[in-house]
């Protein structure tokens, strides 16, 4: 930092300097043996959150739900899945992590519920509960619709088409009306406008707070206000298109309102789920902002990057395109606002098999990326199994996957012919599919990973033979190891929390180069995306320091160092081997 520029200032909080581990129940550990993972299996495992280092728990939907969506289909707010254990469970994990200076915080699942939900159930057949969901007429003045479930001749009350496929409105028979569900049409989505709505969301909040949690993670909240052309006409107009869901008219008044009600006095930690792209940043600050409602959030720029618009297509990307869009999130929440730096999570592909090599480089790039996600500037989030370098799972059939968003759109083109065969999507689908995710923890080479003594819910990855917990910690160099020592290191260093960004040579193809400054330390990172070497200038005139007075240490990287690295600074030059991250420390002489 030059003498004239004065450090911008920084708002410290504990979940900023926290790293969150996210746990898939389902896909943990299975004490019981009906092959699906439980509350106590996470419990059995505190010990290796524990050892691995992390500050918080955020644990995916363990309510109870008749599972169309794992748990996102959520029947009753305040009970625990059978098959996850009990609700005495559950507080026995919360004082094991809480014991462990852990924090843990809940998945908070409000634009919908389960259509078993009792709100849902009542507001069938009880005028009162009518307005708990979006229930609106169809449309008899279209032609040629039929086919929809809904009476002959009658059409959805409009043409969007729901997340998972086919039409968001599914049609009652008692009460002749459809409801709206963006997702599956087991999750009918609940109606903001109604006050009493957001009064029982907020009661159930608050509930979960007394109990001892220490956050949200809020699904897809910026769905939650429809938009007018939905909200105000029965059968909805036309105008609008689904996306305008996303940041609808009133979401922000709602976020406010559940923050006067719910948050404010609270030290919660609250992630709001964003879907969509290309947010602007006035935007994100309106959320995330020193004076918005939540803490921070996920957006998706990044993981819409491959997207091909259905889940058997894909679009390519490079490197350029990835440090773009991180880069501009970097700058835009430089001054104001939080990040969260996630490449996974259960509805992403495994990170290692989509930003990286996970063939001949795996432990390399494995460790570029995990080196990536903890030296941008947000709180880091690591989805179980990231941290042994987890891969996609090799998907022969469609009867191998669970996912609704796989087999429903999949199923209907094969049906109608858009597609011709399995065969012909596969390689799309062992790409794309959320249930790379979803595959078991693989903790040994025993049978199944470790994970279950019984017959798993969903395919253990072959490879656990190879990668697995008990190999990853025994080796110094792997992984696991790796990443133990860059949550060390996060602990210990103020720059990898709080310092600026800033890109250097933002041109390059394959090295993604950048520093990060707080005070007079200032860390150097470089990254080569590429299976191959490289060699990266350092434009001066970029540099936050004067690279010829400064002293230069190692920091980090996932290779041995070479001879006569430290003189790269001072040159202006790096060379990298494939995959090589290397961080150096960097102090300006007094
Ligand atoms: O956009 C996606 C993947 O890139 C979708 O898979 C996903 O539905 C979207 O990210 C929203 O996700 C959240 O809400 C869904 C649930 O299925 C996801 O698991 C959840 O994370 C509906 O509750």
């Amino acid at each position: 930092m030059s003498e004239t520029e004065s450090p911008p200032a920084i708002d410290r909080a504990w979940w900023k300097e926290s790293v969150v581990y996210q746990i898939y129940p389902r896909s943990f550990n299975d004490t019981t043996g009906d092959g699906v993972g439980d509350i106590p299996g996470i419990i059995e495992k505190v010990d290796y959150l524990d050892e691995l280092g992390v500050d918080i728990i955020w644990l995916n939907p363990v309510y109870e739900s008749p599972n169309a969506d794992n748990g996102y289909d959520i029947a009753d707010y305040r009970s625990i899945m059978d098959e996850f254990g009990t609700m005495d469970d559950w507080e026995r994990l919360l004082d094991a992590l809480h014991d462990r200076d852990i924090r843990l915080i809940m998945d908070l699942v409000v634009n919908h519920t389960s259509d078993e939900h009792e709100w849902f159930l009542k507001s069938r057949v009880d005028e009162e509960y009518r307005d708990y969901y979006i229930w609106r007429d169809g449309r008899t003045d279209v032609d040629g619709f039929t086919g929809f479930n809904g009476p002959e001749g009658e059409a959805p009350p409009n043409e969007w088409e729901s997340f998972f496929g086919g039409p968001a409105w599914a049609y009652d028979e008692e009460l002749e009306k459809w409801y709206m569900h963006l997702f599956d049409r087991k999750q009918p989505d609940l109606n903001w406008e109604n006050p009493e709505v957001r009064e029982e969301v907020f009661d159930m909040m608050q509930w979960w707070l007394e109990k001892g949690i220490d956050g949200f993670r809020m699904d897809v909240i910026n769905l939650i206000s429809k938009p007018d052309s939905v909200v105000h006409h029965d059968p909805p107009t036309n105008e609008s298109p689904m996306w305008d869901s996303i940041d609808g008219p009133r979401v922000h008044e709602f976020l406010a309102e559940m923050h006067e009600e719910v948050l404010a006095g609270e030290d919660a930690f609250t992630i709001g789920e964003m879907i969509g792209q290309h947010m602007s940043m006035e935007t994100a600050k309106r959320y995330v902002g020193r004076d918005g409602p939540l803490s921070t959030l996920f957006h998706f720029d990044h993981v819409l990057l491959d997207n091909g618009g259905e889940i058997w297509e894909r679009s390519d990307w490079g490197l350029h395109d990835l440090r773009g869009v991180l880069t501009r999130w970097q700058d835009g929440l430089a001054d104001d606002g939080w990040n969260s730096i996630y490449l996974s999570n259960h509805d992403q592909p495994r990170l290692v098999s989509r930003f990286g090599n996970d063939d001949e480089y795996r432990r390399e790039s494995a460790t570029l990326l995990a080196t990536l996600i903890f030296t941008l500037r947000g709180t880091p989030y690591i989805f179980q199994g990231a941290e042994i370098g987890m891969t996609n799972y090799p998907f022969d059939s469609l009867e191998e996957f669970r996912d609704v968003e796989t087999i429903n759109p999949v199923t209907s083109a094969l049906e109608n012919g858009t597609i011709d065969s399995f065969e012909s999507v596969k390689d799309a689908l062992r790409h794309n599919s959320r249930d790379n995710a979803r595959t078991p923890m693989q903790w040994d080479n025993t049978e199944n990973g470790g994970f279950t003594d019984g017959e798993p819910w969903i395919g253990v990855n072959p490879n656990y033979e190879e990668i697995n917990v008990v190999a990853a910690r025994e080796d110094p160099d792997s992984v696991f190891n790796y990443y133990r020592e860059l949550i060390d290191l996060r602990a210990d260093n103020d720059v990898m929390v709080y310092g600026q960004y800033r890109l250097l040579a933002g041109d390059h193809d394959h090295i993604w180069a950048y520093t990060r400054s707080f005070e007079d330390s200032h860390l150097l990172v470089l990254l080569n995306f590429a299976d191959h070497d490289g060699a990266i200038e350092l434009p001066d005139h970029e540099l936050p320091f004067d690279a010829d007075s400064v002293e230069v240490e190692r920091f980090v990287g996932n290779y041995d160092p070479l001879d006569g690295e430290l003189e790269a600074v001072g040159h202006r030059y790096a060379e990298l081997r494939p995959w090589e991250a290397r961080v150096y420390a960097i102090e300006e002489s007094q």
